[in-house]
């Protein structure tokens, strides 16, 4: 079996295999996997005739599908679009092997498109901030595995981390802290933007997240009036004082862990200004289709404040030309905005609510990426003894239960079609280094990106033995492409 995450849709394996020398020429291969293939091989593979390894667009097929032929004498790849070219590069770079003799890629016929379209990781870099390169290593990293999106949840009650020009006391005054303190940390928009083009060379849609009108507290450290004072009930206080009894205070930086507790005030008009700005700065800097506005845990706001700020904020959203996203919660509320996207975070097993929120978005015509707590929220535990993560579904996630769970299994009342796909997020309220970053992603998040790109459960090999056998042959998979 070959070593290949996530599984294409047909394999033939052959017996013989193509040899790198030094004398192997590239053509058509995209940049960053030609870069890829000579940081891993040491090989100069320069562009030129007669070219071995030839990539080429063809006129047929799905989008972001490939073929790739592997033999004896070079390797033929044929893809409808650039996002298959680099597909079949990613699949390639999974193919080499070394020996005694050098570089080799071992002989094959791989046809292969995905299931979904969005096929997601989210990092919050609000609880805490990472910088520039570490989130682009976190690019290389999934596009590899062929995920194509990476949501940044950029806001929270600890911290605000993009720069608006309009609005500078976001970052002049609410950045620089963090869950347990500083330093904190942003992008500017200068920053942000060679983010986003350095993950669309890599097939990466950057989906950013500004938080509201929920986990906004922040909002209210640089601008007092904007917000509402924090909101106890039992709810929230249960959260607060299970977590870290570090109590919120009004325009105060908030260092704990506790959700729910804060609000925009919604009477206000100029709340309302405020979400205009914001997020037409944020649609300015976004080539990708989505923007993701939270609509989370707003356990202090009133339910017809709720549905009237949604309401308001997805039709803001569309009329700057994006597609809203919002959390599943939104689905309480009727006439979002056409073609808001749900992000359904309830159970593999969703209780009442959650069943009910996500039948009322289908039934309004939204598309759902799925991201089930307890299958995919990177931030638990990998197994019950491990240090790093958390335990709030009430146990660890083993690479085996970020496995074995297919998306539409998932809500009866959710058909295949109403799924856009699926994402991981990665909370980090307890995650401060790169390394922590790796050790909760990985391997977990090569399990989703199987889930995300590769036929349903069953056909040859897409099962959890062929899955643990390919990916213990895989030891380079965290390497990335391009990093
Ligand atoms: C729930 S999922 C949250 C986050 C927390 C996370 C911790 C969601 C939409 N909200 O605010 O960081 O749990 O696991």
């Amino acid at each position: 079996m070959l070593p290949l995450i996530p599984l294409p849709r047909s394999v033939r394996v052959r017996e013989d295999a193509y040899r790198l020398t030094v004398g192997t020429r590239l053509r058509g291969v995209p940049e960053v996997v030609a870069a890829m293939l000579r940081e891993r091989t040491g090989l100069s593979l320069e562009g030129g005739e007669p070219a071995a390894v030839e990539f080429r667009l063809g006129a047929h097929g799905q989008p972001e599908s490939y073929r790739l032929e592997v033999d004896a004498t070079g390797v033929r790849v044929e893809a409808p679009d650039d996002a298959g070219l680099f597909y079949a590069g990613c699949t390639l770079i999974q193919l080499l092997g070394h020996d005694r003799d050098g570089w080799s890629v071992a002989g094959a016929t791989i046809e292969d498109v995905p299931r979904f379209k969005y096929r997601g990781a989210m990092l919050d870099v609000a609880r805490h901030f990472f910088d520039l390169a570490i989130v682009k290593r976190l690019v290389d990293q999934i596009a590899g595995l062929k995920l194509n999106v990476l949501h940044l949840h950029l806001s929270d009650d600890q911290g605000w981390r993009i720069e608006i020009v309009s609005r500078p006391a976001l970052t002049a005054l609410a950045a620089g802290s963090g869950v347990g303190g500083g330093p904190g940390g942003y992008y500017t928009q200068a920053d942000y933007a060679e983010l986003v083009r350095y993950a669309a060379a890599r097939q990466v849609t950057i989906v950013p997240e500004i938080d509201l009108p929920g986990h906004t507290h922040a909002v209210g450290v640089a601008y007092p009036e904007l917000v509402e004072h924090p909101a106890f009930n039992l709810r929230t206080l249960a959260m607060i004082l299970g977590t870290d009894r570090v109590m919120p205070r009004a325009g105060r930086p908030f260092t704990g862990m506790g959700v729910g507790f804060s609000s925009l005030r919604l009477d206000h008009e100029p709340s309302y200004d405020f979400v205009a700005d914001v997020l037409g700065e944020l649609a300015a800097l976004t080539p990708g289709p989505y923007l993701h506005i939270g609509g989370d845990e707003c356990l202090g706001t009133r339910p017809e404040a709720y549905a009237g700020f949604l309401r308001r904020s997805t039709a803001l959203v569309a009329g700057l030309g994006k597609t809203p996203m919002a959390w599943h919660e939104a689905g309480v509320v009727s006439g979002l905005a056409a073609g808001t996207v749900g992000q359904y975070w309830g159970f593999l097993a969703p209780d009442r609510t959650a069943a009910d929120c996500v039948r009322r978005l289908t039934e309004q015509g939204s598309k759902l990426v799925l991201s089930p707590a307890d299958a995919v929220y990177l931030d638990m535990k990998p197994d019950r003894a491990s240090p790093l993560g958390r335990d709030w579904i009430g146990g660890p996630i083993t690479l085996e239960g970020a496995y074995r769970w297919d998306p539409s299994d998932l809500i009866s009342a959710v058909a295949e079609d109403d799924i856009l796909g699926v994402e991981a997020p990665l909370w980090t309220e307890l995650v401060t280094s790169p390394a922590q970053i790796d050790a909760l992603m990985f391997p977990r998040i090569a399990a989703i990106a199987e889930i995300s790109w590769s036929a349903r459960r069953g056909e040859p090999g897409r099962d959890w033995p062929g899955f643990r056998t390919r990916l213990e042959g895989l030891p380079s998979l965290w390497t990335g492409v391009g990093g």
